[in-house]
């Protein structure tokens, strides 16, 4: 949206339990044995100890793509194309679709966050919100820092049945992660409260929610949790980063 390019940390969540509808769409597709990826791109690297769950555009179209034999990732195909420039895929502007499944078919898929204090796994949620057309089209969910986070999460719990999801879903700890002096420890809640946005369509005081939460957060804000606790998140933010990125966990995304 600035000027120069977006650097993210796409992150690698590897599938745990495909929900019964995407694994009929990749069934013998993906050898037998090979770890399938849903791979969000994030501008918050230090916020992943707090992801509660993944978002994807239930109407968005994915591709699952071929990394290694051993390796597949669920991303759109506008990613896929932007990664293969990028030396995600081993030969240079090529990248290969082994599978096409919608984003509603993959809602309950149980994932591995890395980073994560929800160890055992967080599902794959619906977010209306969420576009094609930027990143790779899949959005880990962190409601502590992030206020579209946050009321999606809110209204997924509200309306859980119209969602087709489990209430259990949606409903993980919300761990406070990083403190301001304005809005405390948690302040995707705080500002959500604040600004009086009682849902995700409330869209023009989320856009400001995002804006504050962002540069308060940056600045002003304090590490509460993990291994950079009592840091600054200036601090902390690349050597979150470069930690997922050594072990393997993420890679470098720009747009
Ligand atoms: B961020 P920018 Cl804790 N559609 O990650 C909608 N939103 C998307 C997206 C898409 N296709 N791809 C990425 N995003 C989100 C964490 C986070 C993020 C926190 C706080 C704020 C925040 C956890 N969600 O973003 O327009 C992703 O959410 C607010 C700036 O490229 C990504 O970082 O600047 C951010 O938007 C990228 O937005």
């Amino acid at each position: 949206e600035g000027v120069g390019p977006q650097e993210y940390t796409a992150l690698k969540l590897r599938v745990k339990e495909w929900a019964p509808e995407a694994e009929k769409a990749i069934k013998g597709k993906v050898p037998e044995g090979a770890d399938v990826f849903f791979v969000p791109a994030t501008l918050r690297p230090e916020t992943m100890y707090g992801q509660t769950c993944c978002f994807v555009g239930p109407k968005i179209k994915y591709g699952v793509f071929k990394v290694s034999d051993k390796e597949f990732y669920v991303i759109t195909d506008r990613a896929a194309r932007n990664m293969a420039y990028q030396g995600v895929f081993p030969e240079n502007g090529v990248y290969e679709k082994v599978a096409e499944v919608l984003g509603s078919a993959c809602v309950g898929t149980i994932v591995n966050a890395p980073l994560s204090a929800h160890k055992d796994g967080v599902r794959i949620l619906p977010m209306e919100s969420v576009l094609p057309t930027k990143g790779t089209g899949v959005v880990t969910c962190v409601p502590s820092d992030s206020p579209d986070d946050y009321a999606t999460v809110m209204d997924l719990i509200k309306k859980a049945e119209y969602y087709g999801i489990k209430k259990e879903w949606a409903e993980l700890e919300i761990i406070p992660l990083i403190k301001t002096p304005s809005y405390g420890d948690l302040t995707a809640q705080f500002l959500v409260k604040k600004l009086k946005i009682s849902s995700p369509k409330d869209t023009k005081q989320l856009e400001e929610a995002k804006e504050l939460a962002y540069k308060e957060g940056f600045y002003q804000g304090i590490m509460v949790y993990g291994e950079f606790k009592g840091d600054k998140v200036e601090i902390a933010k690349p050597k979150v980063r470069q930690q997922l990125l050594d072990a393997g966990d993420g890679f470098a995304y720009a747009e």
